[in-house]
């Protein structure tokens, strides 16, 4: 008999990140089989009926609920995961912290500083586990540039740079609002690119170089007004198109991001470099099983950039994967975060990001959107 502990989850959304978190947690244990809990998808949670039992069916939950609330009052639930859009975010997961369930948050946590704010009160109260789906950290050359950098290879760091570029919504056609198109409606995402695109640059970006102390930012609204396919009337554009911002980090070195949904011929170019007094590093979402590196102290006939395909296995995560040379994908990054919050269980060590880092992310998120409508430089309130 199994001595296997079932973690019951109970997801709620059933759009693309859905997808993501039930293929995580149906492969999880067949990748990492020494963990001591197995996820068992108990129930699926959202509201268009049509596509509920189909969905559940696709990826194995044993039951189906319409209401949320009914989900988060049911005793064979354990953690609830929320992938539904922005807007809900706080009401759920507050309501299921007071319901004493653990919380798998998508990312961004909030639609702004008060909500996000409400959310890790209500989880420092409930004191359940928590963790928020920033998961390009667990992208195995993400994981492998944070391991390069505290081992202090690089030395002091002078410059992180990083961009996220797609171009999806430069037709002026495209509606805004309703299943599909909620992230281009202000009142649901709380923003355009900074919560969607620039949230994730910064949650790395903290991660690796540590808090981010203050911004000046710009951002732009390209077209202004478009149909919206709740209300059937051309309604004004609430979110930002483009968003950009200079920063200081705690540790000195300065910071550069970029994001937008204009970058014709970017469909998710998510890339950053990180400059330090020794060595650099850059990686590249499109190619996301390299990473770049510069050493400064290779001998000069052969100094230049390496590029390092990270499938080895004494490289992050990839003792769990295929032999030597061989790729894993985007999706990967969701099996690790459920394989790490999976151990969290066990260690009692929060899985992060948790509620209370991501909250760090939103603050520089409110910091620029502050700074955007100003013209002036901005304190994030970041911790360290
Ligand atoms: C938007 O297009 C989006 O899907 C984001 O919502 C995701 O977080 C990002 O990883 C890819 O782009």
């Amino acid at each position: 008999m199994s001595t296997k502990k079932k973690l019951n989850i109970g997801l709620i959304g059933g759009g693309f990140m859905g997808r993501t978190h039930s293929n995580g947690y149906n492969r999880v244990a067949n990748f990492f089989p020494a963990l001591q809990y197995t996820p068992v998808l108990k129930a699926v949670c959202f509201r268009n009926e049509s596509k509920l039992k189909g969905f559940a069916e696709q990826w194995g939950y044993e039951s189906t609920e319409t209401d949320w609330r009914k989900m988060i009052k049911r005793n064979d639930i354990d953690a609830i995961d929320i992938c539904t859009p922005n807007d809900t975010h706080a009401e759920i997961a507050i309501a299921a912290a007071a319901a004493g369930k653990m919380i798998l948050c998508e990312k961004p946590l909030a639609r702004n500083l008060e909500e996000s704010q409400q959310m890790v009160d209500a989880i420092t109260k409930a004191g359940v586990a928590n963790t928020v789906w920033y998961n390009y950290r667990r992208l195995p050359a993400v994981t492998l540039a944070k391991q390069i950098i505290g081992s202090g290879k690089l030395g002091q760091i002078f410059h992180y740079r990083a961009n996220f570029l797609q171009d999806w919504t430069i037709n002026a056609s495209l509606p805004q609002g309703g299943e599909g198109l909620w992230r281009m409606d202000a009142a649901v995402a709380g923003s355009g690119v900074l919560g969607d695109l620039l949230s994730h640059c910064i949650d790395t970006a903290m991660w690796l170089n540590g808090g981010i102390k203050d911004v000046t930012a710009m951002s732009e609204t390209f077209i202004k007004e478009r149909m919206h396919q709740l209300t059937g009337k051309v309604e004004k554009v609430g979110i930002d198109d483009a968003c950009s911002f200079l920063c200081h980090f705690s540790n000195g070195s300065l910071g550069l991001f970029e994001s937008t949904r204009y970058a014709r011929g970017h469909k998710a170019l998510y890339t950053f470099e990180i400059n330090g007094a020794n060595a650099s590093i850059r990686w590249d979402l499109h190619d996301l099983n390299r990473l770049e590196y510069f050493d400064n102290s290779d001998e000069s006939i052969v100094k230049g950039w390496r590029s390092i395909h990270v499938t080895d296995g004494d490289q992050p995560y990839m003792n769990k994967w295929w032999v030597p040379g061989l790729g894993i994908g985007y999706e990967h990054s969701f099996v690790h975060q459920v394989a790490d919050f999976l151990e969290s269980l066990e260690t009692g060590k929060p899985c992060s990001p948790t509620f209370a880092e991501a909250h760090q992310t939103q603050l520089v998120c409110n910091a620029v959107q502050e700074s955007a409508k100003s013209g002036s430089w901005k304190n994030t309130g970041v911790s360290n």
